[in-house]
């Protein structure tokens, strides 16, 4: 890439195409393209390894895992969740045909504040659905009382969160489910694709039969399933990309580092920062822009844009702003202040592997000299 290329947001990680032909020989010849062949058992048992859990039940991508591991739950009314994510966290939850009750986020780590939880419990509540927001880790230890408390059911919203460790094991093996997304724009991608990680042998295969129609045998339906199987394709490249993402993961961590110290001491520019006791996987850069840097949010990303850089605002509008969820009373500004205040300073400045240091520098350098 020369430096006068675009620069994204993201990009994704791509392992040699070389390397990639052997696996589609290999699907070619067998004739098996889908519905739980070879390479989707590999990667399951492979990422098992890789991640550190049990059990895990792969998707045709994150959103329908998402749709897969409430309806798993057989929730009912109301589930309490975050303004601040993608809006599929929420759109979840109307398919299934429960109403999102949003609480606010805590203004350091942009994740669900549990203080807040309590106050918006009511006896319809019957679940949390936090998000891991770019990977840092909810406050899962809070979150696992409360539910206890009110005996609520926990999924964890980890698209962000692929491979990151929580004082020493898998931020996975928090909470009754956790769905992952393995989209291009993923640090971890299988093109389209996503998964359900659970904790015992009956939950994986009752996800199973909901990700495949609902079939428990030929001839028996038991649940309205859909089709949320992950094809072979799919799940080959994904083997083929988790044998390189090590040197993926450690690209970006040389890149969060560059920026830290190459935009630390900026007036009004904050970087994010990461919860101590995480292994990190350095999905996303975000930083909060105030108004004590000289121009605003939107003025530097279309400043940036204008310079073929294409920084993102992930995540605004906040999800409670989109016409299906405003009239809920939760969706209030009055009721969210910290994201709303959070989504109108956020941009997520470009990081993947293969962004060059000289990009990253030109990128700090046009930020600092605004
Ligand atoms: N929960 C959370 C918290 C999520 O963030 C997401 C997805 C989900 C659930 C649902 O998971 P999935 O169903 O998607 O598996 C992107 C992604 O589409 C979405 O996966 C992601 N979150 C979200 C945060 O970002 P867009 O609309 O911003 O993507 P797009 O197409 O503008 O791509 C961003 C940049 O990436 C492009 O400017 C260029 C680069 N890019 C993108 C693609 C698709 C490439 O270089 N190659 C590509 O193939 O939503």
């Amino acid at each position: 890439m020369t430096s006068r290329d675009p620069i994204y947001v993201t990009r994704p990680y791509l392992p040699s195409l070389d390397a990639f032909i052997p696996y589609l020989k290999n699907i070619w010849q067998s004739k098996i393209l889908t519905n739980s062949g070879p390479y989707h058992q590999q990667l399951e048992q492979r990422l098992c390894k890789h991640l550190g859990v049990e059990y895990i039940s792969l998707f045709t991508n994150g959103t329908i895992a998402l749709l897969t591991a409430i309806q798993a739950l057989g929730l009912s009314g109301e589930v309490i969740t975050t303004p601040y994510s993608f809006v599929a966290t929420s759109h979840s939850l109307l398919w299934n045909g429960l109403q999102p009750v949003f609480v606010d986020i805590d203004p350091s780590t942009f994740n669900l504040d549990p203080s807040k939880i309590e106050g918006a419990i009511t006896r319809d509540t019957t679940a949390i659905l936090p998000v891991h927001c770019y990977g840092n880790p909810c406050d899962v230890e809070a979150i696992s009382q409360i539910a206890s408390r009110h005996n609520l059911r926990v999924v964890y919203d980890a698209a962000h969160a692929f491979g990151v460790n929580y004082r020493g094991t898998s931020l996975l093996s928090h909470g009754d489910l956790s769905i992952l997304s393995f989209h291009a724009t993923k640090v971890f991608n299988t093109f389209e694709g996503g998964a359900i990680v659970c904790h015992d042998k009956e939950t994986k295969h009752r996800i199973d039969q909901l990700k495949n129609f609902g079939f428990v045998d030929e001839v028996t339906v038991s649940d309205v399933g859909i089709n949320g199987k992950m094809s072979e394709i799919n799940a080959a490249f994904g083997l083929l990309e988790l044998s390189s993402i090590e040197e993926a993961l450690a690209e970006r961590e040389k890149i969060d580092a560059q920026y830290r110290s190459g935009l630390a001491g900026i007036n009004g520019l904050t970087i994010y920062r990461r919860i101590s006791d995480a292994r990190p996987n350095f999905s996303y850069f975000p930083v909060l822009v105030d108004n004590s840097y000289p121009i605003s949010r939107d003025d530097l990303y279309n400043k940036l844009k204008e310079q073929d850089i294409y920084a993102r605002r992930y995540f605004y509008p906040l999800i409670s702003e989109f016409p299906m969820y405003r009239t809920l009373s939760s969706a209030r500004e009055e009721n969210l202040p910290r994201a709303t205040q959070v989504a109108r300073q956020i941009l997520c400045l470009p990081i993947y592997s293969g962004l060059s240091s000289s990009d990253v520098h030109r990128i700090i350098s046009l930020i600092r000299d605004v």
